[in-house]
């Protein structure tokens, strides 16, 4: 993949607001390999990756949701280990190598499907250390219609809250200490197929239900600095394999994307 032209301005909108949108970053060509791994590997019985559909009837309303598909496609490995990607998220995270944390496809079903509530994907993670960013690929045009992303500018300054049900969610407005949220007006991210945004997994983010008639399909890769540590919160990457509380998130399912070097 050719590299994208980031610019200072990018990674300033960046770490000032917590997210920023990247139009045009992918060819049709690279778009559509991606559609095809993604729609070969979603039809199939997962052996290595996590398929998270079919828990609960209201969780996949939210969206269907399958982990780690890297394991089970080349395909998508070669995606997924893509510098050209890897690359804006050491530069707009500012560390030195960036580690992947998991990918996932992110499926809401057309008809009976639900927003993604507001929350935050840092609470979720067994990170002590906050600076882990998701990029957000839509395979198609989305919008408010077809459940686009929205965020809350500069959200991700409050800080880490409570983890949120997107079954039965809190209201994650009422969680944050009076006077640290600056903006609550949200920016819709209108997204053409070849876009994507990146987010902090500190910043407060919403996905409107899937009213159109097809498929939503996002494709997300979310990037860890390296040198993150585990904080003994259970969670399916890392449940089973033994990691230290206090020591560095590392081994074969977090490889190094990019480091300062490439
Ligand atoms: O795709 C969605 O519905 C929500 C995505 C999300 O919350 C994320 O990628 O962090």
């Amino acid at each position: 993949m050719k590299e994208y032209p980031l610019t200072d301005e990018h990674i300033a909108f960046y770490r000032e607001n917590g997210y920023v949108k990247l139009e045009g970053i992918f060819t049709s060509e690279e778009l559509e390999n991606l559609r095809k791994a993604l729609n070969e590997v979603t039809g199939r019985t997962l052996t290595k990756a996590i398929d998270r559909t079919g828990l609960s009837s209201e969780y996949d309303r939210v969206f269907h949701q399958k982990v780690n598909l890297w394991l089970e496609h080349e395909g998508i490995k070669q995606f997924v280990f893509s510098k050209k990607l890897a690359k804006i998220a050491l530069r707009l995270s500012g560390s030195k190598a960036v580690r992947l944390w998991h990918d996932h496809a992110l499926i809401k079903m057309p008809k009976d499907s639900r927003e993604t509530a507001w929350h935050q994907d840092f609470p979720y993670w067994p990170m002590n250390e906050s600076g882990a960013l998701s990029c957000w690929i839509p395979l198609d045009d989305v919008d408010e219609n077809s459940g686009c992303l929205c965020f809350i500018p500069k959200s991700h300054k409050v800080g880490k809250l409570e983890p949120i049900s997107l079954t039965d969610p809190q209201d994650i407005f009422k969680l944050a200490p009076e006077g640290t949220l600056e903006e609550t007006t949200p920016v819709v991210m209108r997204l053409k197929a070849g876009d994507c945004s990146f987010h902090n997994g500190l910043t407060f983010h919403y996905a409107f239900p899937n009213r159109s008639e097809k498929l939503r399909v996002a494709f997300a890769i979310i990037y860890m600095p390296d040198g993150t540590t585990y904080n003994g919160k259970n969670h399916v990457c890392t449940d089973g394999l033994g990691l230290k509380v206090g020591e560095p998130i590392t081994g074969d399912l977090f490889p190094i994307l990019a480091t300062e070097e490439d």
